[in-house]
């Protein structure tokens, strides 16, 4: 077991920049004004810090092994950077059937992540064809050192036709990128899931293994199927929504302005 994985990846927090505050002899009009920041402050919250952000174009062509964190896990057959075909760019990740268990590929953060708000999307093409499993896999702990918690389990399913997690299922969009979106929250261990705008899942993110709550891996495979066929992923992105301390200050600046217009009515 090589125990490769990436480190806390840096994060790319976004500096916040607050429009000219017009002028104003008018007491009431601060206070409008201040309230309105502190509105705008509490959207801003959504303003994502980035975690994990993968398009696959700085890659060398062929076995993915050891490139960005991502480690071969034993399947039967490579898991491969093409550029044969893309979601932007020129190069995605591809899983090949033997037919049967092929590609399985993984990627651990270095340290789970256990509170906050999290969305990860990736898109997904699976060609008319493709009759295997399509999964990703998302863990609460380390899939290198074998926690595979759920989680959620993302199954483009070749066989049935149907895009799932364990919801909704709903029909496989194929010969096309589709973007899939997972929002969880650590905090109240939920999660839900769209794929291409379609919810497919709306439940609970703790729901067994012995790992505590958080997110730490992700795990891409493929299996079934009776034909010699492939499925591409491009475009993984990970992100945080934590609230940052400047928008918490905005916060209370927004606070502020709802104190003074109260004492003027
Ligand atoms: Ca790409």
């Amino acid at each position: 077991m090589s125990g490769y994985s990436i480190s806390d990846v840096g994060s790319n927090q976004k500096t916040k920049k607050l429009n000219p505050v017009m002028k104003s002899n008018s007491i009431n009009s601060i206070a409008s004004v201040l309230a309105i920041v502190g509105t705008a402050a509490f959207a801003s919250t959504a303003n994502a810090a980035t975690i994990y952000e993968e398009s696959f174009e700085t890659y060398s062509l062929g076995d993915s092994n050891g490139q960005g964190g991502w480690v071969d896990f034993g399947g039967t057959r490579l898991t491969n950077v093409v550029n044969t075909i893309s979601s932007g760019g020129t190069q995605s990740l591809e899983f090949l059937t033997n037919p049967g268990y092929g590609s399985d590929t993984t990627l651990d953060l270095g340290s789970p992540i256990t509170s906050g708000q999290l969305t990860l999307s990736y898109d997904i093409f699976q060609p008319t064809g493709y009759d295997g499993q399509a999964h990703v896999y998302l863990s609460r702990g380390a899939t290198l050192t074998g926690n595979f918690d759920a989680g959620l389990d993302l199954v483009g399913n070749g066989t049935t036709g149907l895009f799932g997690a364990g919801g909704t299922d709903t029909p496989l969009l194929l010969d096309q990128w589709v973007s899939v979106v997972v929002n969880i929250d650590l905090d109240a261990d939920t999660a839900v899931a769209t794929y291409g705008g379609t919810e497919i899942f709306n439940g609970a993110w703790l729901n067994g293994g012995t790992s505590p709550q958080g997110f730490q891996g992700m795990n891409a495979w493929t299996t079934g199927g009776e034909a010699l066929s492939s499925f591409n992923i491009d475009n993984m992105v990970l992100t945080s929504t934590i609230p940052e301390p400047s928008s918490l200050a905005l916060l209370g600046l927004g606070l502020a302005g709802s104190v003074i217009r109260r004492r003027r009515a």
